[in-house]
């Protein structure tokens, strides 16, 4: 089942050719300057791959069957350093290409983060947004969602519409599970920011309560000033920096294969308070397929399903 069209090997080798990877241990393995890791440790890091080295995406039929034939004596090191590369490698060029869902995955992601450590500040950041001010300080508010990329340079520098909350936004733990997370069910392009903008709104009680907090503890507030933004009828808040700092530049690209305009999400967008109590955190299913500590990043790659 190990298998790919040609094209993306090709891809591969060029991309490594024209960017020689960073000097992490996964380098100094490649390079032979780190031990070969153990196979129990190869196997712990590749819990889906079964008796015999076999190994069958969960999550989609394959369309190739692969066998890798690898002549060998009397290099086992060589041969943990192979396996230890080749099975997340493999898995990988596997994930499934469904319909994109950016909130379930942040939902994913947030709640396997908290899984490592107490972060006091989780930031949702979309990865084609680069900060242009160094002022745009990346911290939370210790009571309000924050939204940070109010002015990106494909919308000239503002705010498109008053309510948008797309691009790079953060919430403490705490407001991540008082708004029961994001949407599960928003596959494709769109709407599922301005559901989470909802959201974070939907507790009017709540928020009376913390602006007076806010101004019985001003220096509570983040390093630079951020404005509160009226938002919904509702009357809750946004905290946003002033538009002169949240300025992001977009890197240019092309409408992505798998991440079409959704056009359910009108529908769904008048349902958002309705359904934000049943749809979220606590209606999350997901399967962990591997996680990897890349020198740079945590790369986690899971089954979030399929569009039903
Ligand atoms: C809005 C989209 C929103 C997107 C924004 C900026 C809907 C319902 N909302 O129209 O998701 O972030 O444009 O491109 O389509």
């Amino acid at each position: 089942d190990y298998s790919r069209p040609h094209d993306v090997y090709t891809n591969l080798t060029s991309l490594l050719l024209h960017h020689p990877g960073p000097s992490g241990p996964e380098q100094q393995l490649r390079d032979c300057t780190l031990p070969s890791p153990l196979l129990e440790e190869i196997k712990e890091k590749n819990p889906l791959v079964t008796l015999g080295g076999h190994y069958r995406p969960p999550d989609c039929e394959p369309r190739h069957h692969t066998a890798i034939v690898v002549p060998y004596r009397n290099r086992q090191t060589h041969l943990r350093a192979l396996l230890y590369h080749l099975h997340p490698f493999l898995q990988r060029q596997q994930s499934g290409n469904s319909t994109f869902n950016r909130a379930k995955l942040l939902n994913v992601g947030v709640r396997e983060a908290l899984k490592e450590e107490d972060w006091s500040c989780v930031f949702l950041h979309d990865v084609d947004l680069l900060p242009e001010n160094d002022h745009n300080t990346y911290t939370c508010h210790p009571q309000y969602p924050t939204h940070l990329s109010v002015a990106m340079d494909k919308f000239r520098y503002r705010l498109p519409y008053s309510q948008y909350f797309g691009g790079v936004s953060a919430v403490t733990p705490e407001q991540y599970l008082k708004m029961n997370g994001f949407p599960n069910q928003y596959w494709g392009w769109g709407g599922e920011d301005d559901d989470i903008a909802a959201r974070s709104q939907s507790h009017l009680s709540l928020v009376i309560i913390l602006i007076f907090t806010a101004s019985v503890y001003p220096s509570c507030l983040p390093p630079h000033s951020h404005r509160r933004d009226q938002v919904r009828l509702s009357g809750m808040k946004i905290m946003r920096p002033p538009l002169a700092i949240g300025h992001y530049k977009m890197i240019k690209h092309k409408g992505d294969q798998g991440n079409e305009q959704n056009p359910r999400r009108f529908d769904l967008l008048k349902r958002t308070r309705l359904n934000w109590r049943s749809d979220g955190l606590n209606s999350l299913t997901y399967k962990l397929l591997s996680k990897e500590l890349e020198p740079l990043y945590t790369n986690l790659t899971v089954n979030i399903g399929d569009d039903p």
